[in-house]
């Protein structure tokens, strides 16, 4: 059943579509694609990763510079699946019109104000004239954090400094965001730490994303069971050919459905 067949749900609210699946399956999943990997058939893909079981398809990528591309791997996405396509955005060009929603996010461990507010700003407007919803959300980079660190200009929070994480995500909540998500960078060696994930949970009252270096069932579990709302994975359908096989392994080890 796609999302907007979701009767009492009001049409065009992924947000609630996703705080539902959370409802109803404990932790959720969801597969990001980056426009960037030129030679990846994004619709196949999304349609394995869906039938799979991931709950949406973010889409976005660090060092993304071309909306053609962001827009052209967005309709091939669109066009092969029925769950929702929430944009990831770097940056301006991170914004697509025939996106269903996107994650109207805050870097909030940058030092650099382009990422905390003023790129939000330079896009609220477009966002709103193509009728995308926002989503609001905190994102936090710690360990390493990859990329998105670097291009951020975050200072990432230390893996054995849990309570630094636990400041930063319940600032978020009072400053009102919906989500937080702590980032782990794509492709990171190890993921979010268990004892930072528990922690923030503890003190959190909206829902939690992770992700960043998630591989396999097992460590989807561990996340998950220390309190992971939603599980990002993205590098994982990178590497391997049997996509919905993976991801129906990662969805099974967190779902209370499964
Ligand atoms: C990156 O958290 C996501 O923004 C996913 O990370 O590519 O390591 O799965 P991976």
């Amino acid at each position: 059943m796609g999302w907007k067949d979701m009767g009492k749900w009001r049409l065009g609210s992924v947000e609630e579509y996703l705080l539902k699946r959370i409802e109803e399956e404990g932790t959720i999943h969801l597969t990001l694609l980056d426009p960037e990997r030129r030679g990846m058939d994004f619709s196949e893909v999304a349609k394995e990763a869906e039938r799979g079981g991931t709950a949406a398809i973010m889409v976005g990528g660090s060092t993304l510079a071309s909306q053609s591309e962001l827009d052209e791997a967005i309709k091939a996405i669109k066009a092969a699946v029925g769950v929702p396509v929430i944009l990831f955005p770097n940056n301006i060009s991170g914004v697509s019109r025939y996106a269903d929603a996107i994650w109207f996010m805050s870097l909030l461990n940058s030092s650099n104000t382009y990422y905390l507010i003023d790129v939000q700003a330079l896009t609220a407007r477009v966002i709103k004239q193509y009728g995308i919803e926002p989503i609001p959300m905190g994102y936090i980079i710690v360990g390493d954090g990859g990329a998105a660190g670097y291009i951020g200009q975050a200072r990432p929070i230390p893996y054995d400094h849990p309570e630094i994480a636990v400041g930063y995500s319940l600032a978020g909540e009072f400053l009102g965001m919906h989500f937080i998500y702590l980032e782990a960078g794509s492709g990171a060696k190890k993921p979010v730490p268990i004892e930072m994930v528990r922690m923030v949970r503890h003190h959190l009252s909206v829902p939690l994303i992770v992700g960043g270096g998630v591989r396999e069932g097992a460590s989807a579990r561990r996340i998950a069971e220390a309190g992971a709302d939603v599980i990002v994975t993205g590098t994982l359908v990178e590497e391997t050919e049997r996509v919905r096989e993976k991801i129906a392994e990662v969805v099974s080890h967190i779902s209370r459905r499964a």
